[in-house]
């Protein structure tokens, strides 16, 4: 039991959500790792929302409600993390749900459906059979996708991806939302809009950024064509610069 109080309780909590999630299988052990990494970068940007994410969560609510196919991919880290904003978010604007992991299996796919259903998804797609069409140039499990889902979509937010993917999705000329901690990363580098924070923090932010875009539509298109992803992940990288000297600094 982690108590309230503790300077670390909210990471902390987070890790007992994913290590659970691997006691009960339908967490990869890989997942373990992933998270670790994560945890480091979100030491390093401070652990909140910074406004270079801010913007790109605007852009990203845009992106979603401009789409014609918007989905959204989950893997076992996500459905340990969030099911509940993923589908929060999936009814907000509308968009598909499809299950979509990278160390595949029948039983956590089976899984993951289910605790998305038990949050209030009435439709899981990328399940058994229905994961029937193929990503061009794609070698891992995560080639295998719904033919109407991820394959058909416009827009895909993939929180939590590997680069290989996003790449042979924006190939395929799909526009690709990724929520990834680590700025430098292949997936961070090579999706159309990276929000750099936490799956945590971002997702709730998201859905209450599409809630207000619903309000006013004619924002849509300028927000698309304002945003420029490489200066947002520019900025993160200077945030974190900076915030390390500024905390040397204060140590000498
Ligand atoms: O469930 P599966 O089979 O699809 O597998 C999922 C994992 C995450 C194991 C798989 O996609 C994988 O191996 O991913 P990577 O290549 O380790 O990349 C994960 C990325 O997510 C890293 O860049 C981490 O920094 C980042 N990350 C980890 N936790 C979070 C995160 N980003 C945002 N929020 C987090 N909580």
């Amino acid at each position: 039991m982690i108590p309230p109080t503790h300077p670390r309780y909210r990471s902390l909590l987070e890790r007992e959500k994913i290590v659970e999630g691997a006691r009960e299988g339908y967490v990869a052990l890989q997942g373990l790792i992933a998270q670790g990494r994560g945890e480091c970068f979100d030491y390093l940007i401070g652990e909140e929302t910074q406004p270079f994410a801010q913007r790109a969560i605007e852009a990203a609510a845009a992106a979603l409600l401009a789409a014609r196919r918007p989905v959204i991919s989950v893997n076992g880290n996500v459905a340990a993390l969030a099911p509940g904003d993923v589908v929060r978010l999936a009814k907000a604007v509308p968009a598909l749900i499809e299950v979509n992991l990278f160390y595949r299996t029948r039983e956590r796919e089976k899984k993951i459906a289910e605790i998305l259903r038990r949050h209030g998804a009435e439709e899981v797609l990328g399940v058994g059979e229905d994961a029937a069409c193929t990503i061009p140039e794609l070698f891992s499990e995560r080639r295998r996708v719904s033919c109407r889902g991820i394959y058909t979509a416009d827009v895909v937010l993939v929180p939590l991806e590997d680069g290989d993917r996003t790449e042979a999705l924006r190939k395929m000329g799909k526009t690709v939302i990724a929520i990834d901690l680590n700025p430098l990363s292949r997936t961070a580098r090579a999706a159309s809009i990276t929000i750099v924070d936490n799956v945590t923090r971002a997702l709730p932010r998201l859905v209450e950024a599409v809630e207000n875009l619903k309000k006013d539509r004619s924002q849509i298109q300028d927000i698309l064509a304002r945003y420029n992803n490489s200066a947002v992940l520019a900025e993160a990288l200077l945030h974190i610069k900076t915030r390390l000297e500024k905390i040397a600094s204060e140590m000498l």
